[in-house]
Parts: C-alpha cells; sequence; structure tokens
C-alpha cells in the first residue's frame, strides 16, 4: 500500500488495520480509480505489509523483492463471497503440504530447494492432441480470472480465498479427449531433494496424484489455479499450477501439478491407496457423513476460528449436485 496515497475516507486506525481490510480496501480503491471488476491485486505488486524476513523471500522469489501481481485480472462475478475472505497471512502461513512436512504452519518455510520454475506440464493419455506446456506458454494461452471460493479440508478447518485460474475444461477443449476417455489424473512432483517428507517417508505412493471423472472435470466450478490474492500463487500454496475443486474436500484439489492424463479406467490417488476406508475417490463435502474419526457437521474458519455449519457440496450444489443424481 505504500505507493498508494489514499483519499481520508479510506483511511482506517492502525489497530483496524487487518490484512482482510487493507486487501478490501485496496480493491474498493481500485474500483474508484475506474477499474471496475479488476481483480484484487490490480497493479500492485508489493509484498503484503505483514510479511515479513523469510515470507517475502518466499513470496518474491520470481522477482526482485516483489510478489508478483497478476495484471488485468478480471473478478468471475458468479463466484463471490457469501463470508468474509480469510487473510491473506492466515492463509499463507497454515497449508496442508505433505511433501514438505506435517506441521500446517511450517510449511511456508520449507519452501527454499523447492524449484517451481521452470516447470513443464504434460498432458497425455486418450487425447487426440498431446502436448508438453511450459507452464508460462500454458497461462498465456488461456483465460485466466479471478474466482472467490470457500475451501474446506476433510480435517474441518476452512478458508475463503480469492484465486485466480482457468477453468480446466478449457484446457480438455483443446486437447480433445478420445470418447474411451473416462477420467482425469493429475501428478504432482517428485523431488526430494527440495521437499523434507520425500526424504524421509520413501515409501509413501509419492508424487501425490488426484482424479476425478471426467464430467467432474468439465464443470463449470473445476478451476485450475495459477494465483492467489491477486498475485502469483506462492510454493506452499502449490505453485505454480494446481486443481481446485471447492465442493470437494480440500486433498482433491493437487498441488505443483506436472502431468495430467486422460484415462478409461478409475486412477488411484494418494490418499486412496494409502488409508482407502478414510478418503474416497468422490470426496464431495457432506456434513451427514462422517469421517471414520470425526464429525463433518461443522467447519472452522482459519484467521478468525468462526464456526459454520457444513454445507452439502460445501454450499456448490447448484453446480453439481446434478453430476451425483
Ligand atoms: N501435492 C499436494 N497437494 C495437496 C496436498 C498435499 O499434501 N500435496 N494437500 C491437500 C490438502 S489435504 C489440502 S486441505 C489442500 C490445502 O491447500 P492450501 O494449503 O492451499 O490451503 O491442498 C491439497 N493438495
Ligand atoms: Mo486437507
Amino acid at each position: 500500500m505504500s505507493n498508494v496515497i489514499l483519499p481520508p475516507e479510506w483511511r482506517i486506525r492502525e489497530d483496524k488495520v487487518t490484512p482482510e481490510t487493507v486487501f478490501n480496501n485496496r480493491r474498493d480503491f481500485l474500483k474508484t480509480l475506474g477499474f471496475a471488476g479488476l481483480g484484487i491485486a490490480g497493479a500492485l505488486n508489493a509484498s503484503p505489509a505483514w510479511a515479513t524476513g523469510k515470507m517475502i523471500d518466499v513470496l518474491a522469489r520470481l522477482s526482485n523483492g516483489k510478489w508478483p501481481a497478476i495484471t488485468s485480472l478480471k473478478a468471475n462475478a458468479s463466484f463471490t463471497a457469501d463470508r468474509p475472505i480469510s487473510n491473506e497471512k492466515s492463509a499463507l502461513t497454515y497449508n496442508n503440504f505433505y511433501e514438505f512436512t506435517m506441521v500446517k504452519e511450517g510449511v511456508w518455510k520449507l519452501m527454499d530447494r523447492f524449484k517451481t520454475q521452470p516447470w513443464k506440464v504434460e498432458v497425455t493419455g486418450l487425447v487426440k492432441n498431446p502436448a508438453i506446456y511450459d507452464i508460462e506458454e500454458l497461462i498465456r494461452k488461456m483465460p485466466v480470472e479471478e474466482r472467490i471460493y470457500r475451501h474446506r479440508c476433510v480435517e474441518t478447518w476452512a478458508m475463503v480465498v480469492p484465486w485466480a485460474g482457468f477453468p480446466l475444461s478449457e484446457l480438455i477443449k483443446k486437447v480433445e479427449p478420445q470418447s474411451e476417455a473416462n477420467y482425469v489424473r493429475f501428478v504432482s512432483f517428485h523431488q526430494p531433494d527440495a521437499a523434507p517428507e520425500q526424504a524421509k517417508n520413501p515409501d509413501l505412493p509419492w508424487p501425490y496424484k488426484e482424479g476425478l471423472t471426467i464430467d467432474e472435470a468439465m464443470n463449470e466450478l473445476t478451476f485450475m489455479v495459477t494465483g492467489i490474492y491477486g498475485h502469483q500463487l506462492p510454493p506452499q500454496h502449490g505453485a505454480p499450477l494446481r486443481l481446485v475443486t471447492p465442493w470437494k474436500y480440500g486433498f482433491k484439489s493437487i498441488k505443483s501439478i506436472t502431468r495430467i492424463e486422460f484415462l478409461e479406467t478409475r486412477p488411484a490417488t494418494f490418499w486412496n491407496t494409502l488409508i482407502p476406508k478414510e478418503y474416497g475417490f468422490e470426496s464431495n463435502v457432506d456434513p451427514n457423513i462422517p469421517h471414520p474419526r470425526w464429525s463433518q457437521r461443522r467447519e472452522k474458519m482459519i484467521g478468525t476460528g468462526e464456526v459454520y455449519a457444513t454445507q452439502k457440496y460445501n454450499g456448490y450444489g447448484k453446480w453439481v449436485a446434478d453430476l451425483y443424481e
């Protein structure tokens, strides 16, 4: 915010400034300047004020001391928040990324050796036009937009996040699946030199894998994410490309994708292989289906600790319920 001089009505008392109010004011401010509909960060490239020391390094690894903003990012008005957006700091410092550590608060501190550039994404299997994309080339070809989604971990914590990305269906249209392609599988990376848990636990079914039916993959909600809070995706959130399926538990939203495969039969996935009784292939959010070890009736927002009743399909039934009837 330091490079923007705010008119008086935008000034808020220091003690009232949370990352979230800064974030929302930034958006309102850009609107008053005529950037209506522009995404959250607009042209601002600086690291947020709360980021210090190591976090600045994490955010700025691709540029010189800045957290690269996504330029001309348009918000998709179909996907807005019905509860407060989680503040940036909470989201960026509380992650699940088992390749690095099981300690959620520690994931972001372990990114030093994780190389997310250069990065290639291979699209392969039962498609007419298989391709290997350089991530930057792929992003240039795709209609990147911003969507605010709820995100619900199977462990009952939740957040509301403005993601930037493109619908997976746009990529699927380019590669043209063959008629036998019933499933899509996503494969993450294998870098034991960079990811401590991959080195410590070599017998786990690395790389992390996930899968969807082709109809789920083509659904309007299914989002390939390249950014968060108007900026490039930080490594702890799965840079440079991750999946987000907001009506499913978070473990389906695989991070740091290197390969997308179109298959005839249902693929094995990481958690379903390890503990099939606890982590099903479908795993749609459902308050009425408890996890074998805990209830799924409620969820707790990271950052604020607010508790909400869990909604079936995480509130996205309008988009996806017909897939399961
Ligand atoms: N490659 C990979 N992707 C992953 C995971 C992981 O451990 N490895 N964890 C999943 C789980 S359990 C959740 S809840 C979300 C967390 O995403 P976030 O850290 O961006 O909030 O990522 C999912 N994607
Ligand atoms: Mo999760």
